[in-house]
């Protein structure tokens, strides 16, 4: 795409001038994509010499705390002044895996205002207006996009084995381990050139996928068990999860991570939605099957918006009226649906 190539040109030249100092910020609740970006070009950006920090509105997940640079990250939570001041004095703010400052929860206002550029790489639709925006839906995973950027300005050689690694997460995660949004050939050549780099694909395997604990697997069983509903007129699941039963099973960050997919593996089911209870709001995933749009689904009625399967929405009501709500509007969503022909 010609006009990638032009911006990322723009940001080679940007990059090129002494003493810049950079931020780097993930969505809310950073999954291996946004984290494995983040690590990712923070590690190259130190090989340039240039001055970066991690900053995240909320944490880190303890699983990905293996990626470089992720345990340094600063979290707003913990250590507000520092990143209030870490924003007002940086020159470049990278926004990574996000298409707006929306998503980046009690940063968005320090963001919004600072001074610096604001460049955005990331993959989802309609990304903010700003100085510099790297975006491309069609990739598999912002970290595919970022190898784009990181070769085309420094070269192949500025991808270390942590660098592999870190990419190699958030392509591995964004896809459920190479299974939707992966088709295409050059995603493939890009995981086959981070292996000749030295990716260490075990390794990233066994730290994503085999670090578990029991309490995380008994949280994950009891929702199957318990809690999933499978609609009787709609090829829709909900799997609804209370406060009360995050702290039973002492659910920490990441412990849910993928079980949205699950209900999707039943042959009759192309629509998954997670509405897990926090102490603030209720959060929503949404999952679908083919061309379903659930994005839609979350833009409309959820506060939410996202990818084509893959979407998140919130409400500030109680779990049971978000239970109720999504299934009201479950009719309302496939009437919208066999509108446009989907089904
Ligand atoms: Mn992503």
């Amino acid at each position: 795409m010609e006009d990638l190539d032009k911006t990322i040109a723009e940001l080679k030249i940007r990059l090129s001038e002494k003493g810049l100092k950079a931020v780097i910020i993930p969505h809310i609740s950073p999954d291996g994509d946004a984290a494995g970006s983040c690590s990712a070009l923070s590690e190259v950006l130190f090989r340039c010499g240039i001055q970066r920090q991690i900053l995240t509105c909320d944490f880190m997940p303890e699983y990905l705390r293996f990626l470089k640079n992720i345990p340094e990250t600063i979290s707003y939570q913990e250590r507000a002044e520092e990143c209030k001041c870490l924003i007002a004095d940086a020159d470049l703010i990278f926004m990574l895996d996000h298409n707006t400052v929306k998503r980046e929860g009690d940063l968005a206002p320090w963001v919004s205002a600072a001074k610096a550029d604001r460049i955005i790489i990331d993959h989802h639709p309609e990304p903010d207006c700003q100085q510099i925006v790297i975006s491309d839906t069609r990739v598999s995973s912002t970290c595919e996009l970022l190898y784009q950027v990181i070769t085309r300005i420094w070269g192949r050689e500025m991808i270390t084995v942590d660098v592999a690694n870190a990419l190699y997460t958030g392509i591995n995660t964004d896809t459920g381990g190479l299974s939707h949004n992966s088709s295409r050939p050059q995603t493939y050549r890009i995981i086959a050139d981070l292996l000749e780099l030295g990716l260490d694909k075990a390794f990233v395997h066994r730290q994503i996928y085999q670090m578990n604990h029991l309490s995380r697997l008994r949280l994950i069983g009891n929702a199957l068990l318990n809690k999933l509903q499978v609609s009787s007129s709609y090829p829709v699941a909900i799997i609804p999860i209370t406060l009360e039963e995050l702290e039973r099973y002492n659910y920490k960050d990441g412990d849910l991570e993928g079980l949205v997919n699950i209900p999707l593996s039943i042959h009759n089911v192309c629509v998954s939605v997670q509405i897990t209870e926090r102490r603030e709001r209720v959060k929503l995933s949404f999952r679908s099957k083919g061309n379903i749009p659930v994005n839609e689904w979350a833009r409309e009625w959820f506060n939410g918006g996202g990818h084509l399967n893959a979407a998140g929405g919130q409400m500030q009501l109680p779990l049971e009226e978000v239970v109720r709500k999504v299934w009201e509007t479950v009719p309302l969503f496939f009437d919208l649906l066999k509108n446009k022909g989907l089904v």
